[in-house]
């Protein structure tokens, strides 16, 4: 079996809050690139791959570069066509940006290949450890909502079965640690002591904040807070995972695999959280997921549940899937949730297959 041919679209999602239907601003649009990746046998491996923001024109030629290089090549072969794409740039365009955001949609769609080939799901070619797996509601408690608006979003996910969510602090404009105090707990008390509440900084704490905050909200009961700050302060990460009893997760920011060794040496997090295009696709991401079983840490995904879904289920130390909904409306039918989990396809490689009416709507 050789690749044959391939085909790179940029693709313009509707950015909606299909969750809580509590859309910060309607009418804007998500900039994504999608490769379909054709063997001589017929088969075709499918990805997306995004991050690339108004520079998503560099990153759909990017991926065409890089697909060419693969063609005529064996695609079981993942690992030898990652160092031939990583040596066609001379070794000099990664590890970060744009390179890795292209490796990582042509390796995606290497594993669904595969697992096309072998006629088998992907979480069982990677382990298979679990059928099932829980999952959280995210990007609906998003810190640009009123408390209000939090309260009944928090409230529309518990009627639709999530028993875990995410929310934010580090709110808009210049709040006091008690208005950040006030907005995890309005949604605690909207959604009970039993729900799984985890939290997102997104970077934009000092570590000094991160402890006071982190402090004053240990009694809400959190599940994790995510990114208290700058993702590459290894050791200031290290001082607030050190001071606070919440768990502390992050990674999500990380590009390729070495970052993970110097942020679990540093011991800066409890959760490592790994973004499956930022880390170079499935081939990288398990070997960061391996590292942190080894640290006896768990694992969890960011964004795109309909693929990573495979990857938490395969690993003995996957924790919980972000169900972040974004880019679901492309395919025609994505993992079922059952009783808060995640049911895991019985159809080979990615089991999933683009809707193509939606694809066509989408182009840009
Ligand atoms: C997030 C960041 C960037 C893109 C999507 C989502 C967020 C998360 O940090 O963890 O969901
Ligand atoms: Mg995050």
């Amino acid at each position: 079996m050789k690749i044959s041919s391939y085909e790179v679209a940029i693709l313009k999602v509707p950015e909606d809050d299909p969750l809580a239907n509590m859309p910060e601003e309607a009418g804007r649009f998500r900039p994504v690139v999608m490769l379909r990746l054709r063997t001589d046998n017929g088969i075709e491996g499918i990805a997306v791959t995004f991050y690339g923001g108004k520079m998503t024109g560099s990153l759909k030629v990017a991926v065409e570069e890089l697909s060419e290089l693969t063609v005529g090549e064996d695609p079981l072969r993942i690992e030898k066509i990652v160092a031939k794409l990583r040596s066609g740039t001379g070794d000099s365009c990664g590890p970060g940006g744009i390179f890795t955001l292209a490796l990582s949609a042509i390796d995606i769609a290497l594993w669904d290949i595969k697992g096309k080939a072998l006629e088998q799901p992907l979480w069982k070619l990677l382990g298979g450890h679990r059928d099932r797996v829980p999952t959280y509601a995210s990007g609906s408690l998003r810190r640009g909502l009123t408390d209000d608006q939090a309260q009944r979003a928090a409230q529309i996910l518990v009627q639709k079965g999530f028993r875990e969510m995410k929310t934010q602090m580090a709110l808009p404009g210049n709040p006091t640690p008690a208005d950040e105090v006030r907005r995890v707990t309005v949604v605690r008390e909207a959604i009970g002591p039993d729900i799984k509440l985890m939290c997102d900084i997104n970077q934009r704490w000092r570590p000094e904040q991160a402890i006071d905050i982190g402090s004053r909200v240990e009694e809400v009961g959190l599940f994790w807070l995510e990114d208290v700050t700058t993702a590459d302060d290894y050791q200031g990460l290290a001082r607030v995972t050190a001071a606070l009893n919440t768990p502390i997760a992050g990674g999500e920011y990380l590009y390729g695999i070495a970052p993970f060794r110097q942020m679990i040496e540093a011991r800066s997090i409890d959760i490592v959280m790994v973004d499956i295009v930022r880390a170079g696709g499935v081939t990288q991401w398990m070997k960061i997921a391996g590292m942190a079983e080894a640290f006896n840490l768990p694992i969890v995904s960011h964004v795109m549940p309909e693929i990573l879904v495979h990857l938490v289920a395969a690993c003995p130390n996957g924790l919980t899937v972000e169900y972040m909904p974004w880019m679901l409306a492309l395919y025609e039918e994505t993992p079922v949730i059952d009783n808060g989990d995640l049911i895991l396809p019985t159809t080979p490689g990615l089991g999933l297959k683009f809707d193509e009416k939606a694809i066509a709507a989408f182009r840009a």
